[in-house]
């Protein structure tokens, strides 16, 4: 058995790059292997359940399928250091795990697919490596390309929606460039676990696919610093002559960073709430028993943003994150309730906290689950 932990990933995989940098961040040895690795199928995926990664092997053989149990798994074990101790940070640290694993999916995808000039020869090449040496790689390698192409459409980038996808983008992507002028991670001196939920679309997709790198290195380079530094061990904040090594104190949650929240919660919230309708009307018909599998995708919801009508798939396991940040929000006293609230209003998310599913979801034997 290794004595390092095996991180079953891809570097052009959304979710792998969230608990990579996690792993790096925090000291974890570990050696990276495709889910083409022979040992995948045979060891992993009866333990993992599902065949997505990241997947984590750890050195004595217990096997946690999902970025955030991953990361879970060690949070737990050390005392918790990328979990902000204050009311505000902590909600808004949970937050961006949501908006990075799932709030973020239209740039990504259209980023990667729309840009076939630029892209994919790139693209192909990563999706060509993943697949084992065997017969049928290249119409393998095309078969998984189309279906990743395809979901673009069921998250909701359409011909007609790419503008606004596009402008709500480079409108976020400026607010944030401008807080990270000010520190070099979202909450101050150190990643927290928002940061490693926001890397997840804003590394393997926007911060490397030709197309979006090259937008992310001309229009906010203090972003695609930031996309560098959460991937080293060390706080590479070179340009900071005064830096600091902790969260920002006094439970701080800057201007900047206010307005990055303001641009996102414009497609955030109502796709939130399209998302909860859907999934809820489908627990009313089928009323799922305790312990049951969740489906990872339950219909979809419409919406509007700016005037515009958006369809996109409604997700669990974004509601699976948003109980994370409700979970924080229940246990708060009530002048630390108010200060959240006061907050979120001034981002237009206040409502962030209500839209609730019918029934709870948990992660058991690494499956989402109803409960
Ligand atoms: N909730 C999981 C999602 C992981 C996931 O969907 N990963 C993609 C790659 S970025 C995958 O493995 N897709 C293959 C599949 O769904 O079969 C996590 O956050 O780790």
């Amino acid at each position: 058995m290794s004595e390092l932990h095996t991180l079953y990933a891809i570097t052009h995989s959304l979710y792998s790059g969230r608990a990579r940098a996690y792993l790096i961040n925090n000291g974890i040895a570990f050696r990276e292997l495709s889910t083409g690795h022979e040992s995948f199928k045979a060891d992993i995926l009866p333990k993992g359940k599902l065949p997505t990664i990241p997947t984590l092997l750890t050195p004595g053989g217990e096997v946690i399928r999902d970025g955030a149990a991953i990361i879970e798994h060690f949070e737990a074990q050390s005392g918790r250091p990328c979990q902000p101790r204050t009311a505000r940070q902590q909600i808004v640290s949970a937050l961006f795990d949501v908006i990075g694993t799932d709030g973020l999916l239209r740039p990504a995808m259209h980023y990667r697919w729309n840009y076939p000039e630029e892209n994919l020869d790139f693209v192909r090449y990563h999706f060509f490596h993943s697949q084992r040496d065997l017969p049928a790689r290249e119409e393998k390698t095309e078969k998984m390309m189309d279906r990743m192409r395809h979901a673009a459409g069921i998250f909701g980038v359409t011909d007609e929606a790419i503008e606004l996808v596009e402008a709500l983008y480079l409108e976020y992507l400026s607010a944030l460039n401008a807080h990270l002028e000010t520190v070099p991670y979202l909450l101050g001196w150190k990643p927290c676990i928002g940061d490693f939920g926001l890397l997840a679309p804003m590394y393997a997709h926007l911060g490397r696919d030709p197309a979006p790198l090259r937008i992310m290195q001309q229009q906010a380079v203090r972003v695609h610093r930031w996309v560098e530094r959460m991937n080293r061990a060390d706080q590479d904040a070179p340009e900071f002559f005064n830096a600091g090594s902790d969260f920002l104190p006094d439970d701080e949650i800057p201007e900047t960073l206010i307005a990055v929240l303001r641009v996102l919660s414009e497609d955030l919230v109502p796709e939130t709430r399209a998302a909860a309708t859907c999934i809820n009307g489908w627990l009313a018909k089928n009323q799922p028993e305790s312990g049951v599998a969740a489906e990872r995708m339950l219909g979809m919801g419409e919406f509007s943003v700016r005037g515009q009508t958006l369809t996109a798939i409604a997700q669990p396991y974004r509601f699976y994150l948003l109980q994370r940040v409700q979970a924080v929000y229940d246990k708060l006293g009530s002048a630390d309730k108010a200060a959240v609230e006061a907050m979120l209003e001034r981002c237009g998310l206040a409502e962030i906290l209500t839209i609730r599913l019918d029934q709870q979801l948990g992660q058991i034997d690494n499956l989402e689950v109803w409960l």
